[in-house]
């Protein structure tokens, strides 16, 4: 029931805007990053949820346009918290597998980049495990000109695509998230523990970051915390905010 029409003028019209959900350090509990998450207030509709979009916007091909707002705009985000003196704070975006495969990515990143005068090391780029999995040389050659220009690389929702450890070594990726689906049993499913106990320790021993996704209780976060896990993300912190809102809670 989306229109591509409507998706086709929601940037000119101003109709996107940005949450962000807080990236938690379980050693103290301060925020160390957000990961900026896309809406769309329809003018009708209200807000509808990336979900319902962002397939569109691949099909329509308009997800090019949809990400180079995204990334400009999470980077004009972080500069102004740098300036606010949250230096540390890295911001991580989603990337459609789609805009891997851009010829110019390198140069129309690197414009945004300089334009908001923004350190490349503070931006993720998270890309889907299943996404990873098409082989493409221009997929390979994007990721490679990415960390060129000095960004990490996260692998989102980790375990559920086909997770080949080659992948991790291919694209030399800097942080694995787990996804939210092997923490739902945590407690009670012994295998799902021993899945995520098992990524844990192989990404620390390869020297790679490693978040736990979609935290919703205080008995998740501890089990996590057990297990060693350094960063979590999710409910029992915080759903995806308004900008205010993290300022507001967080950086304040
Ligand atoms: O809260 P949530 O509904 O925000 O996100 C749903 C899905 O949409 C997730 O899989 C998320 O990765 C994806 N998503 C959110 N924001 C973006 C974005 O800016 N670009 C892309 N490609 N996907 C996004
Ligand atoms: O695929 P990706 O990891 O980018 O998707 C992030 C999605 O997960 C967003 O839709 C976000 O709102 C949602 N999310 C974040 N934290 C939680 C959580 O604790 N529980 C649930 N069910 N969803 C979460
Ligand atoms: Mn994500
Ligand atoms: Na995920």
């Amino acid at each position: 029931f989306i229109i591509q029409n409507d998706l086709r003028d929601a940037i000119k019209n101003n109709e996107f805007v940005l949450y962000y959900q807080p990236r938690i350090r379980t050693e103290d509990l301060k925020i160390i990053g957000v990961e900026a998450l896309i809406r769309w207030v329809h003018p009708k509709l209200g807000l509808i949820s990336p979900g319902e979009f962002i397939s569109i916007a691949e099909d329509s091909g308009l997800i090019g346009n949809i990400g180079e707002w995204v990334l400009e705009t999470a980077c004009k985000q972080l500069a102004a918290w740098s300036k606010m003196g949250c230096k540390d704070l890295t911001m991580s975006v989603n990337f459609s597998a789609l805009q891997f495969l851009q010829v110019n990515l390198q140069e129309t990143v690197k414009t945004i980049i300089n334009k908001c005068n923004v350190d490349p090391q503070k931006l993720e780029i998270e890309i889907t495990e299943s996404a990873v999995i098409d082989q493409d040389v221009g997929l390979q050659e994007n990721i490679n000109k990415l960390k060129e220009i000095g960004f990490q690389i996260a692998i989102d929702d980790f375990g559920t695509g086909y997770s080949s450890l080659a992948y991790i070594k291919k694209f030399q990726v800097n942080t694995i998230k787990i996804d939210q689906s092997f923490l739902i049993n945590i407690i009670e499913d012994k295998s799902n523990e021993i899945i995520v106990s098992a990524v844990i320790k192989l990404a620390q021993a390869l020297g790679l970051n490693v978040v736990a996704e979609g935290v919703e209780t205080s008995d998740q976060f501890h089990k996590l915390k057990e297990m060693d896990c350094k960063e979590v993300q999710g409910f029992f912190f915080s759903k995806p905010l308004p900008k205010e809102e993290v300022e507001k809670n967080f950086l304040m």
